[in-house]
């Protein structure tokens, strides 16, 4: 169902109400001038982790969030090498999710993005510390990252607390071949992401801690100072049912040496700050749609033909196919 179909049909029920907060708009999905759609997540407050989860899940507690932009879908391959120069993913397919990525490359693919489309970067390449106020695009926290896959919902998933729905929402170990897949080929939340439960494991912007949540801020937390881990979310093709909750916690060295050691399963999703600022470099997909395709690859088709896909990337044939959303 396409997400301004599932929009309107759940707007119609009533049944958004339920996941936003009160008062709240409907999420709005915008495209950027990279051509990349992103829904504007309202603030709202929810309960963060899990009294019934694993240790580091514990306690539930309450946390607000500020408004921000998050990616629909995972980074695909063929917008990190667009912006990267190269493709370092194993299950290779330009819409399948980018992966083998540490977190160092992610945090760049994040600061390329943002200088594309003049935005200010939010990491320093060397020390890595964020500018959590800087316009540009970054990783999410954890705690936005658990906010918008819950959309709304108070149980383990985002379409409720039983594991047999897991597999039209989400490419796990139960459905997934052992492979990633094209983003967005399962169910949407409730706030129209895809693919936050399962296909490849999220990158946050957090260093990890197990007791963080003992002791977490209550407003907009952004983890630990400081950690050996920076956290993962959602589960991967690889991962259980229980790894794809959305209170699971993971967490990986953010730059091992070898990506033998389970990098395949790591992609991520970017985010921007929403409040206190317009919306530039966003342009509706409508306005998109018909363009003269001068400055993304973001208008290309899918599927290109056998000989288009064996050309490199910047020869291959530029089409007006972008439907509008
Ligand atoms: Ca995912």
């Amino acid at each position: 169902m396409k997400i301004q179909t599932c929009w309107r049909v759940v707007k119609l029920c009533g049944l958004l109400a339920l996941a936003l907060p009160c008062g709240a708009a409907p999420p709005q999905l915008i495209k950027t001038s990279g051509g990349t759609e992103m829904v504007l997540i309202p603030a709202g407050t929810f309960v963060m982790g899990s009294g019934a989860g694993t240790e580091d899940a514990r306690p539930a507690h309450k946390i607000s969030v500020s408004s921000f932009y998050m990616d629909r879908h995972e980074v695909t391959q063929e917008s990190y090498e667009d912006l990267m120069g190269v493709n370092p993913s194993k299950f290779e397919g330009d819409t399948n999710p980018v992966e083998q990525v540490r977190w160092t490359q992610a945090v760049k693919y994040c600061n390329a993005r943002s200088r594309k489309e003049g935005l200010a970067p939010c990491y320093n390449e060397t020390t890595w510390q964020c500018d959590f106020s800087a316009g540009g695009y970054r990783l999410p926290t954890e705690a936005e990252w658990e906010y918008a896959c819950r959309a709304g919902a108070a149980t383990a998933y985002a379409f409720g607390d039983d594991p047999q729905g897991l597999g039209a929402h989400a490419w796990f170990k139960d459905n997934a071949g052992r492979k990633s897949h094209p983003v967005g080929g399962k169910r949407s939340n409730a706030w129209g992401l895809q693919d936050m439960h399962g296909n490849v494991a999220e990158w946050c912007h957090d260093f990890y801690a197990a007791d963080y949540y003992r002791a977490s801020p209550a407003q907009d937390p952004q983890g630990p100072a400081a950690g050996a881990k920076r956290v993962v979310r959602g589960g991967s093709w690889a991962g259980t049912a229980e790894k794809c909750a959305a209170w699971y916690r993971a967490a990986e060295a953010q730059s091992l040496p070898d990506v033998c050691l389970g990098y395949d399963i790591y992609g991520f999703r970017c985010v921007r700050r929403a409040s206190g600022t317009t919306t530039p470099a966003a342009t509706s997909a409508t306005t998109r749609a018909g363009g003269d395709c001068s400055d993304g690859r973001a208008l290309y088709p899918r599927p290109l033909n056998t000989a288009e896909a064996h050309l490199p990337r910047a020869r291959r044939p530029c089409r007006q196919s972008v439907r509008a959303v």
